[in-house]
C-alpha cells in the first residue's frame, strides 16, 4: 500500500509541470462584458476580469481594437473572452469572441 501511494506522488510530481506548461494558452483569455461598442472609433467598452498577461485588476475601461471588423462578433450586454496586449503602451484588443 505503501508504494502505492508513493508511486501515485511520484507520478503526480512528474504529471504536475505538464499541466502547468498547457495553462497559458487558454490563459491568454480574460471573461468580459461587453457595455459599449464603437466600431466608428474601433473601441470597445468592457468590464473585464482580472488580465494576468498585463497585470491588471477588474475594472470597466475603453479598449481600442486592433481591428473593427472583431466587434462585428459582438454588442453591448455580451458575455465575452477576449484577448487584451499592450502594444507600446496602448492597450489594443487583438482578439474577442462571444462566451458559451
Ligand atoms: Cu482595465
Amino acid at each position: 500500500m505503501k508504494k502505492f501511494i508513493l508511486a501515485s506522488l511520484t507520478a503526480a510530481m512528474f504529471a504536475l509541470p505538464v499541466l502547468a506548461q498547457q495553462a497559458p494558452a487558454s490563459a491568454g483569455l480574460t471573461d468580459g462584458e461587453v457595455k459599449k461598442v464603437d466600431k466608428e472609433n474601433k473601441k470597445i467598452t468592457l468590464k473585464h476580469a482580472e488580465i494576468k498577461n498585463i497585470d491588471m485588476p477588474p475594472m470597466t475601461m475603453v479598449f481600442t481594437v486592433k481591428d473593427a471588423t472583431i466587434l462585428d462578433k459582438v454588442q453591448a450586454g455580451d458575455k465575452v473572452r477576449f484577448k487584451a496586449e499592450n502594444v507600446g503602451g496602448t492597450l489594443i484588443v487583438t482578439e474577442i469572441n462571444p462566451a458559451k
